[in-house]
């Protein structure tokens, strides 16, 4: 049998947004029937050479934003707010790997804070060799926005949008598709300005244009929500990566847009 190199491998990421999976509004609360149904569409599409990554939601954003995780270890008090960010992140990512598993997926969960470090929050160390052979040998790894430690700060947040770019350019990846819990991007915040308008395609260059407009963050969101995402998606655009955002709270979309088919959303390419 011929290994192939990861990058021959050319694996597909997708990302599955904290917002999708759980209950905004609610801490702690999970949307096990969107997490079943999500499963249940990854089973039928069946794609070859998959890494998943999916957010923290209502799980990881309150207690990050609660014990300051972001900003790094300034006090002694923060080391149960780490404990207690990482670990309602397995739990969430335990209810996911349920949905996979019991649907025959041969999903494993990599925790991002045990393979690793980053420097002043943006990923300096990463022992990627276990995800490397999981996906050579056809599993399905899953990792996650996880509270992580940092050589400058001591700790802070890595957000899976940040994981999602890194995979992909380091992996050479073939396509990023990110569900989120709108139809795609827009030139405003579609849940505050009844007038936003949705973006079909965007190139770099209009991507760049539009990341000055859109508002840089929601009180909510420690990682920078829809703006903290592009940012963290220009690089692997800029290798000529092709992004696209789907509706993943809508059914069928992320199978339609995992099989290569027509799905509204907002594709983001090079040129
Ligand atoms: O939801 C952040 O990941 P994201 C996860 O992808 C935590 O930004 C622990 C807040």
């Amino acid at each position: 049998m011929k290994v192939l190199g990861l990058s021959e491998l050319k694996p597909t990421i997708l990302k599955i947004g904290g917002s999708v999976i759980t209950d905004k509004g609610k801490e702690l609360e999970v949307q096990m029937q969107v997490i079943n149904r999500l499963a249940e569409e990854i089973r039928e599409a069946n794609v070859q050479n998959l890494i998943m990554v999916h957010g923290g939601g209502s799980f990881g954003h309150p207690l990050a934003q609660g014990y300051a995780i972001k900003e790094g270890f300034k006090e002694k008090a923060q080391r149960i707010g780490f404990s207690e960010t990482h670990h309602v992140m397995t739990v969430l990512n335990g209810l996911f790997m349920d949905a996979l598993i019991w649907r025959n997926v041969p999903a494993v969960s990599i925790t991002p804070s045990s393979c690793i470090i980053t420097k002043n929050g943006r990923i300096q160390c990463f022992e990627d060799a276990p995800l490397k052979m999981l996906l050579k040998m056809g599993f399905l790894p899953v990792l996650y926005g996880d509270a992580v430690l940092d050589t400058k700060l001591g700790f802070t947040i890595l957000s899976g949008d940040q994981l999602v770019s890194v995979l992909a350019t380091r992996f050479n990846a073939e396509r990023i598709i990110v569900g989120v819990d709108v139809d795609g991007l827009y030139d405003a915040d579609p849940k505050v300005e009844k007038t936003a308008k949705m973006l079909r395609h965007l190139t770099l260059e209009n991507l760049k244009k539009l990341q000055s407009k859109l508002d840089k963050s929601t009180a909510y969101d420690v990682t920078g929500g829809m703006f903290g995402k592009i940012t963290e998606l220009l690089p692997a655009i800029e290798l000529g990566i092709p992004v696209t955002i789907v509706n993943a709270a809508k059914p069928n979309y992320i199978y339609n847009a995992l099989k290569g088919k027509k799905v509204k959303g907002t594709l983001m390419e090079k040129e």
